[in-house]
């Protein structure tokens, strides 16, 4: 027997499938013979266990034997008997956030079906812009738009500096200031929360990701988010997240609610890595020699705009560690002629 709808610990209002994310994508993937199946969006991902959002509100899932809840993220639009609640299949996912786990060398979805992914991270010691680059150059490859999120202004001596230091990691990239405790963060971020919208936030554990959940989600929020202090020695947080959740935002869309990270390892971020260091890999084109390394080479437009100061050497270091370490962790395929490639 499924449960009902009332039953469920997570309970969400019934939405039109429109207001829940669904688009044309989703739509033009299912087959004629699936036309009596229910579209749902995963809300939360168990050990054994898949709840999702329906037209109707929450509903458990009955999954086949031998589902592995890990296939899942939250954010997936799953087609499932409308009767029986058992899951037919996945659609393909628009966006997805994907990062490799410590020990493994396959990629966890940490979320999909993400339109803006807030990078969220404090004006305080956990700022690091290099590990800012690792988030962005994972939003870039799964095709999510990143935002920077700067909290705790108000314990900073100076949060400009903070800001001109994240806004320099990418062309083009928003970065906005932000007190979680505050009402006015939901309007500060409603451009990017609209109906049908999907945000996610991501960054160090104790920078304010479910407080923020909260505020978003408004006082009408039936369970709100776990929140936690912080240690005042390291400002290192406690951890308090440690499940993925889907959570409706006052008159709006959805935000994902996620754990914090303790490192991110990138892997198969190629091309997200390029997007992040447009500056770099732009320049790379007018190199004499077309595989530059930019490291010794003569004619190299790389070294020549570090030389008069255009490109940031520092950047260019990290750059090449990224790149580095995508390499290594990026399993390596058999291509189609028997030729190892690296595959992403
Ligand atoms: N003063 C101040 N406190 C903040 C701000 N943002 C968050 N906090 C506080 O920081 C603490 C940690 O917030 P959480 O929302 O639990 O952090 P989290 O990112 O969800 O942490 P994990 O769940 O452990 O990943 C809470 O006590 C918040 O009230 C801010 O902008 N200013
Ligand atoms: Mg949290
Ligand atoms: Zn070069």
């Amino acid at each position: 027997m499924c449960r009902r709808v009332t039953d469920l610990p997570h309970s969400l209002p019934p939405a039109p499938l429109a207001s829940l994310g669904w688009l044309t994508f989703f739509e033009e993937q299912r087959e004629p013979h699936e036309a009596e199946l229910a579209p749902v969006r995963i809300a939360m991902v168990h050990r054994s266990r898949l709840s999702a959002l329906s037209e109707a509100g929450s509903v458990e899932l009955t999954l086949p034997v031998h589902t592995n809840t890990g296939d899942f993220a939250v954010g997936d639009w799953v087609l499932v008997d409308p009767r029986t609640r058992m899951l037919h299949r996945r659609l393909t996912r628009r966006t997805v956030l994907e990062r490799r786990v410590e020990g493994s060398r396959t990629l966890q979805p940490a979320a999909a079906n993400v339109d803006t992914l807030f990078i969220v991270t404090s004006c305080n010691a956990d700022f690091n812009q290099a590990r800012l680059e690792r988030y962005l150059a994972l939003a870039n490859q799964g095709g999510t738009n990143p935002v920077i999120l700067l909290t705790k202004a108000d314990m900073a001596a100076d949060a400009d500096v903070y800001h001109r230091q994240a806004a320099e990691l990418q062309r083009g990239l928003d970065v906005v200031t932000v007190n979680p405790r505050l009402p006015e963060a939901a309007r500060t971020l409603a451009s990017w929360c609209g109906v049908g919208q999907t945000v996610a936030l991501v960054g160090s554990s104790g920078v304010g990701k479910s407080t923020l959940v909260n505020t978003l989600a408004g006082p009408g929020q039936a369970r709100p988010q776990e929140t936690g202090g912080i240690r005042e020695h390291d400002v290192k947080g406690r951890h308090t997240t440690t499940a993925r959740s889907l959570h409706a935002i006052a008159g709006g869309g959805w935000v994902i609610d996620t754990p914090g990270m303790r490192t991110l390892h990138v892997s198969g971020a190629t091309e997200g890595i390029a997007t992040l260091f447009a500056e770099i890999t732009e320049l790379a084109h007018s190199c004499r020699f077309r595989d530059c390394t930019h490291a010794h080479e003569p004619g190299c437009a790389v070294q020549a705009a570090v030389a008069d100061g255009t490109v940031n050497p520092e950047r260019l270091t990290r750059w090449r560690k990224l790149l580095d370490e995508n390499h290594d962790n990026t399993p390596a395929f058999t291509g189609p002629r028997g030729r190892r490639s690296a595959g992403g």
